[in-house]
């Protein structure tokens, strides 16, 4: 399975973005992750849907779309979806999962099950038809720059063992949060192939997002 990278735009310089999104283009950056907030399910505010329909347009890198908002079910024409972006979305945000996660894969988008660190894997297991991946939140979320929670590492083995053995392996795993060039590497073998760069990697004041991201390129490919 391809090992894909996936920036946390939230953790972006925003007076730079147009010049950081060409570095993007031209370091053949998979995956754009966009964290969207409602102060309900988390307690934070972050980026919305204006920001969505822009980078739609300046850029063809699909988008990886983070919903942390409470129902969305009820608001997911809210959002301008484009065939080819991911959308996340939490398995604790709504009673109606399912059917959420189908109405994605009706507009045409990857749908991914999201996960936090309280919920135990087994709630993938009936809604295994219905997804392209399950990101582990591997912190709380709500914040950048939080210390891993270290039980998620062998969470993300023990999820890759329940969906090749239930007949899935084409299903990813995508990790989110604290995502250090060291962790990138454990949970590249625990077996997650999507992994969110935020300030624990790419975005380490000082350094270039160039140098950063093939380090962490480097990091999970080990195998
Ligand atoms: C957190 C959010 C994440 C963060 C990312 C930041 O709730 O979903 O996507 O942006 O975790 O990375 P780091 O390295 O600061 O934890
Ligand atoms: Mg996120």
């Amino acid at each position: 399975m391809k090992k894909k990278i996936s920036p946390s735009l939230m953790c972006a310089d925003f007076l730079n973005l147009g010049a950081e999104l060409k570095e993007y283009e031209r370091l053949g950056v998979d995956l754009l992750h966009i964290d969207i907030m409602d102060g309900v399910f988390v307690p934070n505010y972050t980026l919305g849907t204006d920001f969505i329909k822009k980078l739609h347009r300046a850029t063809k890198i699909p988008l990886d779309i983070h919903l942390m908002i409470d129902r969305p079910d009820a608001k997911l024409d809210y959002f301008e979806l484009r065939a080819g972006d991911y959308v996340s979305v939490h398995y604790e945000s709504t009673p109606h999962i399912q059917r959420t996660l189908a109405a994605l894969r009706q507009a045409g988008v990857k749908p991914i099950l999201a996960i936090n660190p309280g919920t135990p894997i087994c709630v993938v297991e009936d809604l295994l038809p219905d997804i392209d991946a399950v990101l582990v939140m591997t912190v709380n979320p709500g914040y950048a720059g939080q210390k891993l929670i270290p039980q998620t590492i062998d969470k993300i083995a023990r999820l890759r063992r329940l969906l090749d053995s239930a007949g899935y392996p084409e299903i990813e795993i995508e990790c989110d949060g604290n995502i250090s060039f060291d962790n990138a590497a454990k949970m590249s073998r625990a077996g997650a192939s999507i992994f969110v760069a935020g300030t624990s990697s790419l975005y380490i004041d000082g350094t270039s997002l160039e140098e950063n991201l093939k380090k962490l390129r480097a990091a999970v490919e080990v195998e």
